[in-house]
């Protein structure tokens, strides 16, 4: 017997508007959406009076279980996905990390074999690349046939690729129909810098952004840009954290290039001062938090459009792990848990008036399914999509404690952020994995979601 149910007398947002209606679920689909559906007998019906239908988050990048830093980011699939569930997201994106050596399907069997018996809710991948010699370029498109077909090279780390490599992935993508994502800061001159900091005997964690100012994000995000309009391929930069760098983007953009690009709330929320703070270890990412005009810039690209995705870099660390760097920089784990706070705390920001509640619903949601190939089954409260819903209450009172969260992190960044509203269910194609500050779902009940191959030719998103 099939499972209904019915999302009765709220209003759904999407990307373009809110409307009054209800969602009819069947299963796993949303089967309608309109006014007035009247409940049959065997629907289960849930009242969403005074509540916002929302469609669940996704979240573009997360690094779980991932080996970094001389550790391993405390959430798993498991964990990352529960806590996933509790904000409201619905699918998450791995970045699965190619060893050296590694066809790209094999590095995607090689995490799927965790993901698919631990995740609680969807989940699909990126690629990072690390190594294309000789045939192994020519395996990209074999993961684009797996339903992975988003790449992304990192500029720095041990393991960044040259421009050299980076142009000829970028020159490979546009051929198979894959997307190119970039980790941009200029590696040479965070050793640089590094180095002279270290020789003044200058290591508490100021220096971590010290050695990653905005210069550091901002030359690389004009030359990962410039690299791409030589190929002639779209680009996707990820957790865009500075001004130059959001200039050049909506530069690019201006004159018609796909170029794209996300942030994360962590730098709409916090600026470098966070980094003088007696826990400013517990901060450290790369790209680091920037000052208050890149934090501003962000913000006024996101009102225009040039900023077309928030995701949250999440990449935990536990506090025995963040301490290792109290007193040099070079050994705190860099990344932050954020999953679950994402939706939350963008929600909230269109609550206080900031965006609006369209605006969010575009950003963490609807873009993503678009630039990533996932429209056919998520990012939007509509007819023939997965029933991945959020019933958020824009009433309650939210203050974030790690306490409240679900993950396996012993801290959140966010301690103490005070919250207008917060998701008050969240539905996993059509199953409740959370509802009143309670974790729900179980282990396993997340599947991989293949994405389509990924065609942008302009900066428009409309037409997807
Ligand atoms: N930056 C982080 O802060 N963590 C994970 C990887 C990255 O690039
Ligand atoms: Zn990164
Ligand atoms: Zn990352």
């Amino acid at each position: 017997m099939s499972n209904k149910i019915l999302f009765k007398g709220g209003k759904v947002v999407t990307d373009s508007g809110a409307f009054k209606a209800d969602v009819a679920v069947t299963d796993e689909k949303i089967t309608a959406v309109a006014t007035a559906i009247k409940p049959s007998p065997d629907m289960q019906v849930i009242d969403c009076r005074g509540k916002l239908i929302l469609p669940g988050a996704i979240d573009a990048h997360t690094h779980l279980a991932m080996p970094f830093g001389g550790t391993i980011s405390t959430d798993d699939y498991e964990t990352g996905t529960r806590s996933a569930a509790c904000g409201g997201t619905t699918t998450v994106f791995d970045f699965a990390m190619q060893d050296f050596d590694e066809t790209f399907p094999d590095t995607v069997k090689r995490r799927d074999a965790l993901a698919s018996v631990q995740a609680t809710v969807d989940y699909s991948f990126h690629l990072a690349v690390k190594d294309v010699k000789g045939k192994l370029l020519y395996t990209m498109e074999d993961a684009v046939k797996m339903g992975v077909p988003s790449f992304k090279v990192f500029m720095v780390y041990d393991f960044g690729v040259t421009d050299g490599v980076f142009y000829e992935v970028l020159d490979h993508s546009k051929r198979i129909g894959a997307l190119l994502g970039v980790h941009a800061e200029n590696n040479e001159l965070v050793n640089y810098f590094t180095n002279k900091f270290v020789s003044e005997k200058k290591m508490d964690p100021w220096y971590h952004y010290m050695s990653r100012p905005e210069k550091v994000e901002g030359e690389a995000d004009v030359r990962a840009i410039n690299l791409a309009k030589a190929a002639g391929a779209p680009l996707y930069i990820v957790h865009l954290a500075d001004k130059q760098g959001v200039d050049a983007v909506t530069a690019a953009r201006d004159e018609g290039f796909p170029i794209f690009a996300e942030t994360c709330p962590q730098y709409l929320y916090f600026t470098s001062d966070v980094y003088k703070r007696p826990d400013a270890r517990n901060f450290v990412c790369s790209p680091p938090m920037k000052g208050k005009e890149s934090q501003n810039a962000i913000w006024d690209a996101i009102a225009r459009g040039d900023i077309s995705t928030v995701a949250t870099d999440h990449c935990p660390f536990l506090q025995k792990e963040k301490d290792w760097g109290k007193k040099d920089f070079r050994l705190i784990p860099n990344g932050c848990a954020g999953v679950e706070n994402m939706y939350p705390y963008m929600l909230s920001e269109a609550n206080k008036g900031r965006l609006s509640f369209s605006k969010v619903v575009e950003l963490c949601s609807t873009n993503v399914a678009k630039i990533f190939g996932l429209s056919y089954c998520k990012g939007a409260i509509e007819a023939g999509r997965d029933a991945d819903i959020v019933v958020y209450d824009p009433k309650k009172r939210f203050t974030v404690t790690n306490k409240a969260m679900h993950g396996a992190t012993d801290h959140t960044i966010w301690e103490g952020a005070e919250l207008k509203g917060y998701p008050e269910q969240t539905w996993s194609r059509g199953r409740l994995v959370f509802k009143d500050g309670k974790f729900l779902g179980k282990k396993g009940e997340g599947k991989f979601i293949a994405c389509k191959p990924i065609h942008l030719k302009t900066p428009d998103l409309n037409n997807i």
